[in-house]
């Protein structure tokens, strides 16, 4: 049995797997991986996208490339018989988390799709040095460390094609590193990655701390270093130019080898601009087509006509703006370009609102890119009518044609087939495989929501799925979870606008009606998995808060039976894959209208959780997909709190005052139970935040929030067959949400490459 693969992996290794460690079967599977995918390169024909982004959070790699090109089960088996576990050897890859949250798993899951869909796509980015913080506890505490994921058999190839890159008037170079991005049965392209050899993980003092200064040696180090100082911005802004100006001289190359004249470059690429971060590709790439001979106008025009802009928020604080003294330190050589792209703009209408640089000299990032790029997308239906309506109304005005909406998507490559391989297995001896490669197949599945034996049959798997996320917790943290419990999941980035503060907030009434002796219907476990920006004060305020309450009902008899709160350590791309499909209930409760889209809500929908959210975001479509009877939503709607906004006249006080079971869930924050186990600090700034500001309005909310999670628990407990029927609804309802629909959408209307 499997005798040819047994025979590559023994010339890979040069002894038989049985003989071999697991770190040497891992290198050779790396290096199998790579003779594979390598086969399957091909150079485009026509345009190819360059998808620009700081983040890429791509997770673990190894199964998930072996599961693209098919040759999962043959290595697992071959191993198998040689006494050797195909898991303990993905345990050995250190995750790369080279992401903050959904922007960077979006990047990865749109790479997955463009190769599995044959389009000739690479990503463009940082070769960071430590990904996202490693997060752990200290006396209920957030505490970071640098997360060092490249060892010396790291999957990101190095090659010796430089880039020379100007920062602040000293020369600098890019080295390019490759990274293999296999599509399931698809081709191969390739994430490029650029680093600077001179980087130097010794300057890492305690914590994640070193000298923001150094950028020779600090360039690379970080993803995202804390900015909420000066020198924190200005590396930002060293660590983007570094990138676009490495990127640009890459795309203009391959173009050029390709029989491109620089003249005809939209002919030859598409740049796909994530956010703003990656906004300076733009001046630079005029700088670049200027010193090649060609006149501004004509090569404003030709970027315009290379480049879109996809925007992920709608939060003023999260656009980037620059004052104008930063990029002239750092970046002086695009500092004509830009001023001469403000002059371009401003003959275009006198709205100073929509200024390159505004009068106070401040450079919009955003602003830059709808002006000077082809196409501005947001990523879901609401998220983009809020940025045709309010926050962009001026562009929408002057460009109606360039705004777009693309609902963002997943992979089901690994949100469905490597994370929940037990569900996969299950449809597709229910409905074939076809749903690998187009999700609408799921459908299908509608066919069997009333037989009995496929329902009992799904929820054995939810449980199965259940049991091993506990045995993954008991492991990891030590602590055990109740299985016969309804799981809760909140997990994504920790921040005021998501309100795990309303989660919180629930929690603590539950306990107050445990204690007055009204039991739940149902025990609940609610588990989170959160980290906040290491500068973002109130964000570990709540996260001390929820540990703190865990101790209270870990250690009230009373209480502990009926529920539990678990807050699992470092939630990266790993924690999510045994999270996801072990959920019951999906927490999707941002304040309406805050959440451009959600990425986690589809992931939880796919593996047959319901959602219990607000109209915010991908919920919206979500909804409509599934059907008011299959999914919770609750609270205001994002009109109702846009113009509250307006008025100005939310006063949390008034709500605080005005209604007895709130007063008293928020005053337990600085009661006597909680002070046990929490530090007062954190804890009465938290309740003086929820009462004096609560910018995201978690008050209003609060009442709806609780009547319908208690709904979802009763419907939870009253009839199971019922809940998986629901359950199964909503997986058949989740292919729209596959990123092959969003890329086929983007290739569609921005893109126009071939396949
Ligand atoms: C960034 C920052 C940075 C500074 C302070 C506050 C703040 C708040 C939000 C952000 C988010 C930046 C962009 C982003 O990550 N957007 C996310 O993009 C996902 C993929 O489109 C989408 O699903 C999420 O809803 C959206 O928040």
């Amino acid at each position: 049995m499997s005798t040819s693969m047994n025979l590559t992996l023994t010339r890979l290794l040069g002894k038989s797997p049985a003989e071999a460690s697991n770190e040497e079967i891992y290198t050779a599977l790396l290096r199998l991986i790579q003779e594979k995918s390598a086969r399957r390169t091909a150079d485009a024909a026509g345009r190819k996208l360059y998808y620009i982004s700081a983040e890429f959070l791509i997770g673990k790699l190894l199964s998930n490339n072996l599961i693209n090109l098919g040759l999962y089960d043959e290595v697992r088996s071959v191993l198998a018989e040689a006494g050797k576990n195909l898991s303990d050897i993905e345990e050995l890859e250190p995750e790369p988390s080279l992401g903050n949250g959904g922007l960077g798993r979006l990047a990865a899951c749109f790479l997955d799709s463009l190769a599995t869909l044959n389009l000739p796509g690479d990503g463009v980015g940082l070769r960071y040095h430590c990904g996202l913080f490693h997060q752990d506890f200290k006396n209920g505490v957030q505490n970071e460390s640098p997360d060092y994921w490249l060892t010396p058999q790291s999957a990101a190839e190095p090659t010796d094609i430089l880039f020379p890159v100007s920062l602040a008037g000293k020369e600098y170079s890019a080295r390019l590193y490759r990274l293999p991005v296999t599509g399931y049965e698809g081709r191969t392209n390739s994430l490029n990655l650029f680093d600077l050899d001179s980087v130097d993980e010794s300057i890492i003092g305690n914590g994640i701390s070193f000298d923001k200064k150094d950028i020779a040696k600090n360039l690379t180090l970080f993803l995202y270093p804390d900015d909420s100082d000066d020198d924190g911005q200005l590396l930002r802004i060293y660590q983007q130019y570094f990138m676009v100006s490495a990127g640009a001289q890459l795309i203009l190359q391959e173009c050029a080898s390709r029989g491109c004249n620089y003249h005809d470059l939209a002919d030859y690429a598409a740049i796909q601009i994530n956010d703003t971060h990656p906004s300076m590709v733009i001046p630079e790439l005029i700088r670049l087509l200027e010193l090649h001979g060609i006149e501004f106008e004509e090569a404003v025009q030709i970027v315009t006509d290379t480049c879109a802009y996809t925007n992920h928020t709608i939060l003023a604080e999260a656009l980037e703006k620059w004052p104008r003294n930063f990029l002239e330190q750092v970046v002086p050589q695009l500092m004509p370009v830009i001023e001469k792209l403000d002059a371009l703009a401003r003959t275009r209408t006198d709205n100073e609102a929509v200024a390159v640089i505004d009068k106070n000299d401040v450079i919009h990032m955003a602003h830059m890119d709808i002006h000077f790029t082809h196409s501005t997308n947001g990523v879901a239906a609401l998220h983009t009518e809020i940025l045709k309506n309010s926050e962009l109304a001026d562009f929408y005005q002057l460009y109606p044609e360039k705004f777009n909406n693309k609902t963002n998507g997943i992979t089901f490559r690994r949100w469905l087939l490597k994370c929940n391989p037990a569900l996969a297995d299950e449809i597709e001896s229910l409905i074939g495989s076809g749903f690998k490669k187009d999700a609408s197949c799921l459908e299908k599945l509608l066919a069997f929501t009333e037989d009995k034996e496929v329902l009992k049959k799904i929820a054995e798997i939810k449980k199965e799925n259940k049991k091993e996320l506990a045995r993954w917790l008991k492991a990891k943290q030590g602590v055990e979870l109740n299985t016969e419990a309804m799981f809760s999941i909140q997990s994504k980035r920790l921040h005021e606008y998501k309100r795990q503060q309303l989660n919180l907030l629930f929690l603590i009434h539950q306990y107050f009606e445990i204690k007055a002796g009204h039991k739940p219907s149902v025990p609940l476990v609610s588990i989170f998995g959160a980290k906040a920006a290491p500068a973002y004060i109130i964000a570990k305020d709540i996260i001390h808060a929820l540990l703190t309450l865990s101790k209270v009902i870990e250690n009230d008899p009373e209480v502990s039976p009926w529920m539990q709160l678990v807050f699992v350590e470092n939630y990266n791309v790993t924690a999510a894959e045994k999270m996801i499909p072990a959920c019951d209930l999906s927490e999707q409760i941002s304040l309406a209208s805050k959440e451009a889209s959600g990425t986690g809500n589809m992931k939880f929908m796919l593996n047959g959780a319901l959602t219990l959210g607000t109209m915010d975001g991908a919920n919206v479509e979500i909804c409509e997909a599934v059907g008011q009877e299959n999914i919770y939503i609750f609270g205001q709607s994002s009109k109702q709190v846009i113009h509250r906004y307006a008025e100005g006249d939310y006063c949390a006080a008034d709500w605080y005052e005005g209604d007895p079971n709130l007063r008293r869930a928020i005053d337990f924050l600085i009661g006597e139970e909680m002070m046990t186990y929490g530090l007062k600090e954190h804890l009465e700034r938290l309740h003086h935040e929820l009462i004096s500001k609560d910018w995201f309005q978690t008050l209003p909310d609060f009442n709806a929030y609780v009547v319908r999670k208690q709904q979802a628990m009763a419907d939870y407990a009253a009839d199971s067959s019922d809940w998986t029927r629901r359950a199964l609804i909503n997986i058949a309802k989740a292919g729209f949400f596959s990123s092959d629909r969003t890329i086929e959408e983007y290739n569609r209307d921005i893109w126009k490459l071939k396949s």
